[in-house]
């Protein structure tokens, strides 16, 4: 039996604006000078639905770690993910992940932070408790025209803003097509979700069925709908979306 390795694409979305309690955490720290570039990092399989990114997730129980890339250079990621990266290159010195502050996922919610390729540039980080601390990097790209998972979650938070403590302003409701398929249309996500009756994200079952059919029909029958690869099929964009991500710098490549 071989050893199975999941290759991620890791984005580089830059905090444009943090939330009230991130401000002052991020402010008290020493250790963060106050010109500094900070970036979350979302892992995600799907690059080529991020010109559909609408929000970024966390889960509000994880502690996050903030990592020192260079002087004024600091990711935002698991202390697990962290630790992963520093064994591919990511940090100064091999091996070692330089760990400057840490912050809870719930002190997050409401930072403003840049979509690299994103129709929407500038967009809301908002709760998913299901986001898990074991997988990836812990944050995740909103695509609610691809996602079901994402997708659920979105209409769940718009329903229940005040449950969830968080203002409505900040999910972002418009569902752009991305990828046309024959069978489910141009926004697969929510077609699954209406087909499949899934009413919140705790039917997990049906969610876990729209999950693995939206990529299998995405990835095989899709074609590209938004951005300069449209008419293109999915099989083939999905590498020249990677490309053009890692060429501009708002990416790398994480492996776990
Ligand atoms: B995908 P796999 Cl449009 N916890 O990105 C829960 N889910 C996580 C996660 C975590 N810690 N880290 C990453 N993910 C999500 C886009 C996307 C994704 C689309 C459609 C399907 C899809 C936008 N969200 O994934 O278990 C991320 O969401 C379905 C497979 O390692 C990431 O890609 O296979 C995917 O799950 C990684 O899942």
């Amino acid at each position: 039996e071989g050893v199975l390795v999941q290759e991620y694409l890791a984005l580089k979305c830059k905090v444009v604006r943090w939330s009230a309690p991130a401000q002052e955490l991020v402010s008290a720290s020493t250790s963060i000078p106050g010109n500094a570039e900070m970036f979350m990092i979302p892992a995600t399989l799907r690059p080529e639905t991020m010109y559909g990114q609408t929000n970024l997730f966390v889960s509000q129980t994880i502690t996050y770690g903030v990592f020192k890339v260079s002087k004024s250079v600091f990711y935002v990621a698991t202390s697990r993910a962290a630790r992963n990266m520093a064994f591919q290159g990511i940090f100064p010195e091999w091996g070692t992940a330089p760990k400057v502050m840490e912050i809870k996922g719930s002190d997050l919610i409401g930072t403003l932070i840049r979509a690299p390729l994103s129709a929407k540039e500038t967009v809301y980080i908002i709760p998913m408790d299901t986001t898990k601390e074991t997988k990836g990097t812990g944050l995740v790209t909103s695509v609610p025209s691809d996602s079901p998972d994402d997708y659920a979650m979105t209409q769940e938070l718009s329903k229940k803003a005040p449950f969830y403590g968080i203002d409505p302003d900040w999910i972002c409701q418009d569902i752009l097509p991305i990828i046309d398929t024959p069978e489910y249309g141009n926004t697969i996500a929510p077609a699954l979700v209406k087909t499949l009756k899934i009413n919140s994200p705790k039917d997990e079952r049906q969610l876990a069925e729209a999950k693995e059919l939206a990529y299998k029909t995405g990835f095989y029958q899709g074609t590209m709908v938004f951005g300069p690869f449209a008419g293109m099929p999915v099989q083939e964009a999905k590498n020249q979306v990677r490309q053009q991500l890692l060429d501009s710098g708002d990416a790398f490549v994480y492996c776990e």
